[in-house]
């Protein structure tokens, strides 16, 4: 299984759609600062594939943007969220600890505007960087997930 996983296009939803049209992957998840009609990406994704859009600081519009999800996939449990409430910007401790507590093994946030891959008290800590604004001299990126029935992760990150 292949996700697309992409952060804070903060309006730019077409660098969204290039990505997904690049990549033309199973599921997208989206951790937020979309500011923009997410219509668009499920359409391109195709309306038929799963897709989960998470509410970020700058998302104040949109009622059906999730505040936060914790889904199980191939044998992990995913914790998704835009990070904002747990102080990102200064380590990852309060983020590992609130996907500690909801068994997962797998962190995904966004926030920060710059990728990140670590491995902390048995989570696995990820941010795809931001699509459209990145920063620290990072450039605009994404994730690729791909995700095998044997519980197999294998993470990529790619510019666009
Ligand atoms: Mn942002």
């Amino acid at each position: 299984m292949k996700i697309l996983i992409v952060s804070d296009s903060h309006v730019n939803n077409n660098a969204v759609i290039q990505a997904v049209s690049q990549e033309k992957p199973d599921m997208l998840i989206h951790l937020g600062d979309i500011e923009n009609d997410t219509h668009p990406i499920e359409q391109a994704l195709g309306t038929e594939k799963p897709s989960i859009y998470i509410r970020g600081n700058c998302d104040y519009y949109d009622p059906e943007l999730k505040p936060q999800a914790v889904f199980n996939l191939m044998g992990h449990r995913f914790f998704a969220t835009h990070g904002h409430m747990y102080s990102v910007n200064y380590g990852y401790d309060r983020l590992v600890y609130a996907a500690r507590e909801k068994s997962c093994d797998v962190v995904l946030f966004g926030h920060i505007h710059k990728p990140v891959d670590e491995e902390i008290g048995g989570v696995r800590v990820l941010n795809p960087g931001s699509i459209s604004r990145p920063r620290g001299g990072s450039e605009r990126s994404y994730i690729i997930m791909e995700l095998e029935e044997d519980g197999k992760l294998g993470v990529e990150f790619r510019e666009i």
